[in-house]
């Protein structure tokens, strides 16, 4: 009896169960640490510092966006700023955040300053989450004596905005309504055993708590959170309460110990769908450090009296809670995971995907291709080859049934595309996972993808 699509799939699942079971990092096509939330017009936005390919530092020169509305598939937006935008900064892009107030978009932005060679915030103003964004202030938003990195901004119910950030002080000031400048002074942050808990090891007059950097600040039933990186390293998350943004803190213990190959960690908190998401970043990738770093997620959940009980890293959100519509056009960085792919952006294609040596893969979780079913697949590809490469588009896994395969033309370089169409060996209704497998002699950057879609059964 001829198998059909759908038992050759149950057979694949049963055998590669293993394969779908983990989402973090979220993102493999880079290097990310110091995951910065956001929550636009229903999805899900995470700003992201970027470690540089091979980094032994915090070699870091621009900030990038990722996106989701299913928590599994991550559309990837490129850079959307870099150092470079503040004429008096020029160095170190490191933890950022992102907030929306009024339509615009504000990202607060750590940098060494070459004015006067120390660390300071700024700010950069946009209309969109992804930019353009432009320093509308031309200098620091707030520059002390000395450690200023890691803002977090948090624009209260009542219409107060409030900054924290600081290592080894925590700092904090009022925001003003244009959210660029502030009102009064900088607040130095009592860094209190009662606070911040006792810090283990030998004493260091630096550092008499816990705290090390990154703060976080999340509101829930009226009590504020502050989650923070403790110390000695490697760095675990702790966090601290209080019935008001501006504290006094009470040290509530830690939530997630170290692990997990960098002697950093950050936190970002939001809620999202009805849920509380916690992202982290840890050295999971492969060639993975405590200077090539990569993001993370994870659901969080609180006691009955607001506490947080301590918990691993796990494998992340495996389950999607949308679906993803194949027959619009999907980017091709759109990716739920992959192996041996990298994005880049340029003019022509905006942001796009190389697939850096044979057999490499994406996937997408979740996709819907309904009652009627698609038909024809059709994709924006390219290679500088002249050898056969081509891509097979399967279900469900990345050794599971070839439902297309289609030829990758010499374009002769990633500034120039070509659209190519196939029918389906079969129609494909009903959910899948789909796998694009890039297949080629090459030995590097085998072919380059931009988008994707399918033709619906009329
Ligand atoms: O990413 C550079 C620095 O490492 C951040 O500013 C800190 O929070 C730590 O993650």
């Amino acid at each position: 009896m001829k198998k059909t699509i759908k038992s050759i799939i149950s057979i694949c699942l049963i055998g590669y169960s293993g394969i779908l079971l983990s989402q973090n990092p979220i993102i493999q096509t880079n290097y990310t640490a110091d995951p910065a939330p956001m929550v636009h017009n229903g999805r899900l936005y995470v700003y992201t510092t970027h470690d540089e390919d091979d980094s032994t530092w915090f070699t870091m020169n621009d900030w990038k966006v990722y996106s989701t509305d299913d928590m599994v598939n991550w559309t990837d937006h490129g850079t959307i700023l870099s150092y470079n935008e503040f004429e008096w900064a020029k160095r170190d892009a490191w933890a950022a955040q992102c907030v929306e107030r009024n339509g615009k978009f504000f990202m607060y932005v750590p940098m060494w300053s070459k004015t006067n060679n120390k660390g300071a915030i700024g700010v950069a103003v946009g209309d969109s989450p992804f930019g353009p964004f432009h320093d509308p202030l031309g200098k620091p938003l707030v520059q002390s004596e000395w450690g200023d990195i890691d803002p977090t901004v948090f624009v209260d119910d009542d219409g107060q905005a409030h900054m924290y950030w600081g290592n080894p002080k925590l700092k904090y000031v009022k925001l003003n309504e244009d959210m660029i400048s502030y009102s009064g002074n900088i607040v130095e942050v009592p860094m209190t055993e009662e606070s911040f808990g006792k810090r283990d090891g030998k004493p260091n007059p630096e550092r008499p708590s816990k705290y090390e950097e990154g703060p976080w600040l999340y509101k829930r039933k009226n009590l504020y959170y502050l989650f923070w990186p403790g110390g000695p390293l490697p760095e675990f998350i702790g966090y601290s309460t209080s019935k008001n943004p501006q504290g006094p803190w009470k040290y509530g213990g830690v939530i997630m110990p170290a692990e997990g190959k960098s002697f950093t960690n950050h936190p970002g908190v939001i809620d999202f769908k009805g849920k509380t998401y916690f992202f982290y970043h840890n050295g999971a990738l492969p060639g993975g450090s405590g200077f090539t770093r990569s993001v993370s997620v994870q659901e969080l959940e609180f006691n009955k009296d607001g506490s947080i009980s301590p918990f691993a890293m796990t494998n992340g959100i495996t389950k999607a809670i949308a679906t993803v519509n194949p027959y619009s056009f999907n980017q091709a960085e759109t990716i739920a995971w992959s192996e041996n792919v990298k994005s880049y952006q340029n003019k022509e294609a905006g942001v796009f995907i190389k697939a850096k040596k044979s057999g490499a893969y994406t996937s997408i979780k979740n996709v819907d291709f309904g009652k009627k079913g698609a038909t024809t697949f059709s994709a924006r590809v390219g290679t500088t080859h002249n050898s056969e490469v081509t891509m097979d588009v399967r279900l469900d896994s990345v050794t599971g049934p070839i439902v297309a395969t289609v030829k990758v033309p010499l374009t002769g370089g990633d500034n120039r595309w070509e659209t190519v169409k196939t029918e389906l060996k079969e129609k494909i209704t009903g959910v899948h996972d789909v796998y694009f497998v890039f297949n080629g002699k090459a030995a590097k950057d085998v072919m380059f993808f931009d988008y994707w879609t399918f033709l619906e059964n009329k």
